[in-house]
């Protein structure tokens, strides 16, 4: 069967969360009409999670499981099921309900009907906010989002892990995915042309650990570097430049009523 879209989540330990997220996701995509592969990347999680993928995909055949042996990262996880997404448009989602599934088909639409390259479910535009996030995580997470938006200002949530995006845009693009922040690696470095941000309310987890650590703050801003560097030294991407062009001089692209888009506002 040909699949509209493949949603990846990436796992590390979410026996709780991931068997309730999938069927979340499929009934979603189902209720949409849209033909979804459901990918899960699981890092060798040791706790039960793999069990409750395979025991899902008995009765789910849409529903596909990645292990991944080396090389761990959220990134990295992110990444090697892209490369692995049989579907044109591809969704990443985190598995702890932090991300709103129910935004997946207007993401979806604003990708296949809208004509948008990436839609990123976004935290920091009107309409989006955090909720119980702790007041350490909000700093972090703004200076992050700050810094962001030095190299890529007209979006203002390129931290979210909560975005779709057309499969094509990565054709022939290197990315070096590592850190929590695959969107920004894309955004910085593969060929897209229009990229829209819808508002989501942004969940704190309520089952499982967390996997933040403290190499994060080390592993974007080499990220950063990494990103400059191919916009201005191997000159590979013109990202950064035509991000600043859009955010100085286009604006917000202009709003088609038939936009699908358009009506989440
Ligand atoms: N495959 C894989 N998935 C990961 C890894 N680290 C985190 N994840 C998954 O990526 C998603 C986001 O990770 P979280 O730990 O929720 O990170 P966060 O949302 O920034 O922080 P909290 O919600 O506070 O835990 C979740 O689905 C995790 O299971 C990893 O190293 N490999
Ligand atoms: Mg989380």
């Amino acid at each position: 069967m040909g699949y509209a879209l493949t949603v990846i989540i990436p796992t590390f330990n979410e026996e709780k969360n991931i068997g309730p997220m999938i069927q979340a996701v499929d009934t979603i995509c189902r209720s949409g009409g849209i033909p979804a592969e459901i990918l899960v990347v699981d890092d060798d999680s040791p706790d039960g999670t793999q069990k409750v993928v395979q025991g899902l995909q008995e009765t789910m055949k849409n529903v596909v499981l990645h292990v991944r042996t080396a090389d761990h990262g959220l990134s990295q996880s992110l990444y090697d099921g892209m490369l692995r997404a049989s579907a044109p448009v591809i969704q990443c989602i985190d598995s702890d309900f932090s991300h709103p599934p129910e935004k997946i088909s207007l993401m979806y639409r604003c990708i296949n009907d809208g004509g948008y390259d990436m839609v990123i479910g976004s935290r920091y535009i009107s309409g989006g906010n955090v909720i119980n996030w702790p007041w350490k995580r909000r700093i972090l997470s703004a200076g992050a989002a700050f810094i962001g938006r030095l190299l890529i200002p007209h979006v203002k949530d390129s931290g979210s892990g909560f975005f779709a995006i057309r499969r094509a845009i990565l054709t022939g693009v290197q990315l070096t995915p590592r850190g929590f922040r695959m969107g920004f690696e894309i955004l910085g470095k593969a060929h897209w042309d229009r990229v829209r941000e819808v508002p989501i309310s942004f969940k704190d987890r309520e089952q499982g650990a967390s996997k933040l650590h403290r190499g994060i703050v080390a592993d974007y801003l080499v990220q950063c570097a990494g990103i400059l560097r191919y916009n201005f030294i191997e000159r590979k991407s013109r990202n950064i430049v035509k991000a600043w062009k859009i955010f100085l001089f286009a604006g917000n692209p202009a709003r088609n009523p038939d936009d699908p888009c358009g009506k989440s506002e």
